[in-house]
């Protein structure tokens, strides 16, 4: 097998679950940072969920800001520090539920930032329960008999609802194999261009496992992107202007 060389800002190890999608995220956005040589004039918002461990393995500037509240932190820092890429990496919790509000007005206002949002379905770092993502008849933690749209609503597809806003871009994309690491790779270096290049906001939505909270290998949660996560939720890019 052939490995290439991780780009130096990886300094580590990941701490994720073996098989997570957040780790194959974070190296195709180092190696983007990096090509870009925009390594140094980044800040990423971390949010809190399992993703916030890219510090542990990614040497890059980084805040903090409470759980969700991506929207409202990422559009301070760029109007403060108009030079730096603000971009978040965060979870469907964070950027769908608890920051629905905010993650809305940054795009509303089309705020010149960046969204990865790392849809794994569920709420992964508090063990799995059920986010607005959750598909009709998921079984979670929260949800053992699967979510009814009865008790729980519509699952939430970001395309249904920024589709007809006046953002830079929106697109969704996987990571199930070497295919679509390699587009996740251009789409989230095309994202960033859109930032550089003044458009406004854009929002690059990830399909990612978490066999943990699946109860699945790593192979068969990938399988599950592919067969039944990604028929649900469309690939593709949806805005690009
Ligand atoms: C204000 C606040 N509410 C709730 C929590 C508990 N909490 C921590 S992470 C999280 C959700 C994590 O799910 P997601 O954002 O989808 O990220 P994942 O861990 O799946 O990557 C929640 C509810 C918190 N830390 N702060
Ligand atoms: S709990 Fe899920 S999202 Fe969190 S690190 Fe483990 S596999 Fe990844």
């Amino acid at each position: 097998m052939v490995s290439r060389k991780a780009p130096e800002l990886m300094y580590a190890e990941n701490r994720f679950c073996a098989g997570c999608g957040h780790g194959i995220f974070d190296r195709i956005l180092g190696e983007v940072l990096t090509e870009m040589d925009i390594v140094s004039d980044t800040i990423i918002c971390s949010d809190i969920g399992c993703n916030h461990q890219f510090q542990f393995c990614m040497r890059v500037d980084a805040i903090v800001p409470p759980h969700g509240k991506m929207g409202a932190a990422l559009t301070a820092q760029k109007r403060v520090r108009p030079d730096k890429y603000a971009l978040t990496i965060c979870g469907d919790g964070g950027a769908y539920a608890i920051g629905l509000g905010e993650t809305m007005a940054a795009a509303t206002r089309n705020e010149n930032v960046t969204f990865f949002v790392m849809n794994n379905t569920v709420y992964g770092m508090t063990g799995g329960q059920m986010a607005p993502t959750s598909m009709i008849g998921q079984t979670t933690s929260s949800s053992k008999s699967g979510r009814s749209v009865e008790d729980s609503g519509e699952n939430f597809d970001v395309v249904k609802v920024m589709g007809g806003l006046n953002i830079a871009y929106l697109a969704r994309t996987s990571v199930t194999n070497p295919a679509n690491v390699a587009k996740t790779k251009k789409l989230v270096r095309k994202a960033l261009e859109k930032q550089r290049d003044n458009k406004g906001f854009s929002l690059v939505e990830v399909l990612v496992p978490c066999p943990t909270n699946w109860g699945m290998s790593a192979p068969q949660s990938m399988k599950h992107i592919d067969e039944v996560v990604s028929k649900q939720y469309e690939l593709g890019e949806f805005i690009d202007r």
